[in-house]
């Protein structure tokens, strides 16, 4: 039995999708290498309109791993929903994956914890798994102070909003089964900064109650680093109410 699940674990390929906005003096192309080398990850890095070299690093590091690394670059830029969405169906046109998910270009949360995230893919069937940052005694999640509320307080409307017991929407951590993916990325998103809380609405429509508690699960990750330099923009959380409203109306028919 172990050995089965050990062979299946093997054979299942992953495509993470890498959202990069002016990422070229942040972007650890050794923890990438590790990955592609011991895990047999793929990465798709979407360069979303940069000013800075990002593409040239990017090109550089994939003319290393050409059969596991891509690049999709998109201008203007558009914002890492949008940057996410175009990469996530790309990566349905360049190889068969068994699971794709996206990733957070500065590794806070490191490439070792995929295996956190896909193991009760492999092991249960989920087709929809994602971290949380749950900071607790145990756990390695590092914060900065401010964020940490800041986030906990959009992550808790989120969930009001979603009417799901989900602790941490936002978690730049989060991979699917190959058949969903067409499913929940398909439509363009109505919020580029909030397109996490988009698809768990994506996936309520996709299955009814008891399927969704089948297929989905939220697994506390075990370490988090913030990293500095982040391209998301503070002032954008006042509006963070006014955006799930948005999003609540738009998505209104699910349960
Ligand atoms: N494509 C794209 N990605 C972005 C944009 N803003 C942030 N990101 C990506 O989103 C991820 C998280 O961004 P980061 O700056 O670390 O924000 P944090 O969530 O505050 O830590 C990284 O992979 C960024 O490159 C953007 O405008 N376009
Ligand atoms: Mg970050």
């Amino acid at each position: 039995m172990g050995g089965q699940m050990d062979e299946s674990r093997k054979k299942a390929t992953i495509c993470l999708v890498i959202p990069c906005f002016n990422e070229a003096k942040r972007l650890q192309t050794k923890a990438f290498e590790d990955a592609i080398v011991k895990q047999n990850l793929h990465f798709l890095f979407v360069n979303d309109g940069s000013s800075d070299h990002t593409l040239e690093v990017l090109q550089a590091f994939a003319s290393q791993y050409p059969n596991q690394v891509r690049i999709v670059d998109s201008t203007p830029n558009l914002g890492k929903g949008n940057a996410v969405r175009k990469g996530m169906l790309d990566s349905l046109l360049w190889k068969p994956f068994d699971y794709t998910g996206y990733w957070d270009a500065d590794l806070s949360a490191p490439l070792s914890e995929v295996k956190i995230i896909v193991e009760p893919m492999l092991a249960a069937g989920y087709q929809f798994a994602f971290g949380s940052r749950l900071l607790r005694i145990g756990g390695n999640i590092k914060r900065n102070g401010f964020r940490h509320y800041v986030s906990r307080i959009s992550a808790t409307f989120a969930a009001e909003t979603l009417g799901l017991p989900v602790y941490d929407t936002q978690c730049g951590a989060k991979i699917f089964s190959h058949q969903i993916v067409e499913g929940l990325f398909k439509m363009p998103f109505i919020s580029s900064w909030l397109f996490d809380v988009e698809l768990f609405f994506r996936a309520k429509q996709l299955w009814n109650k008891a399927e969704f508690y089948k297929h989905t699960i939220e697994i506390p990750i075990t370490k988090w680093t913030e990293v500095g330099g982040s391209r998301l923009r503070f002032n954008n959380l006042i509006k963070v109410p006014l955006e799930l409203f948005k999003i609540r109306n738009f998505y209104k028919n699910t349960w």
